[in-house]
């Protein structure tokens, strides 16, 4: 599979990277139209921040925020992501043209979203979370972090496909900083064909986040190479789907990563 760029898309007034740059549809829809012209192969388009520490929003606020986004977006000649634990923002955003679930609670929160994505024939993002957004970074442990993710995400697999989701439609997650210290973060990205091996494709989201500064004292805005460093060694451990704020730099990235790696 070739990789995709999955450009995200905020419209939210907490995200930890650009909270509140969006947050009118409007700048929203006009983020989402530049990242398609930057070669985005997917949309991820999400109404509630999932940081650290984020407070809960509320069902009728987070359709209010991405409803219409998705709308003006799926004229767009590319795929359309929702990020949502909900069920029912997920099946109105399936409604008005998404094609792609992201549940960062991998169908743990919300009992009815797998039988919404099922109906459907959505696609599915399972991803790991030690917890829930609001305490996840208190203090998390792992026996092996890798083994522990690995093992949690066939356990969702066999749940999501046990409620008649498809399996050649679901793409795991590991969740770096989803619960998760700077060394298990690494760790995950190092031995990420662990995951690879389970045999579905496997969505990588290191984005700017803070992992990076503990390692290069950056601010968020100054996170690009960081994030393109874990891309291309994400692609080489054999991701294949790169949820990034940035497109434009990690095409290039993965246009070289891709023409490199595989000669020998
Ligand atoms: N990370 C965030 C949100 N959704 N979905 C997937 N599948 N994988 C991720 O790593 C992931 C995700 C981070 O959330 P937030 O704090 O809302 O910020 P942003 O959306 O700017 O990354």
């Amino acid at each position: 599979m070739d990789p995709l760029l999955m450009g995200i898309v905020n419209v939210t007034p907490d995200s930890f990277s650009d909270g509140g740059r969006f947050l009118d549809p409007e700048a929203a829809i006009r983020h989402g139209r530049q990242l398609a012209a930057e070669g985005a192969d997917i949309l991820d388009i999400g109404g509630e921040s999932t940081r650290p520490g984020a407070d809960p929003v509320e069902l009728d606020e987070e359709l209010r925020r991405v409803v219409p986004v998705v709308e003006q977006l799926s004229s767009l000649d590319l795929r359309i992501s929702i990020d949502t634990m909900k069920a029912r923002v997920a099946r109105e955003a399936i409604d008005a043209g998404a094609s792609v679930v992201n549940d960062v609670s991998a169908l743990r929160f919300d009992p009815e979203l797998v039988g919404v994505v099922a109906d459907a024939g959505a696609d599915l993002v399972l991803m790991h979370m030690l917890g829930e957004p609001r305490t996840m970074q208190d203090d998390p442990r792992y026996d092996d972090v890798v083994a522990d993710v690995k093992a949690f995400l066939e356990e969702r697999l066999e749940h999501a496909v046990g409620q008649g989701v498809r399996e050649d439609r679901i793409w795991l997650d590991p969740g770096i900083g989803f619960g998760k210290t700077l060394e298990h973060n690494l760790e995950l990205i190092a031995r990420l064909d662990e995951l690879v091996a389970i045999g579905r494709p496997v969505v990588f989201g290191a984005s700017r986040k803070s992992f990076l500064a503990k390692l290069t004292g950056r601010l968020v805005h100054e996170r690009l190479a960081g994030t393109i460093a874990t891309t291309v060694i994400a692609y080489q451990r054999g991701a294949r789907v790169f949820r990034v704020h940035d497109v434009a730099p990690n095409v290039d990235a993965l246009k070289v990563a891709g023409a490199t790696v595989g000669r020998r």
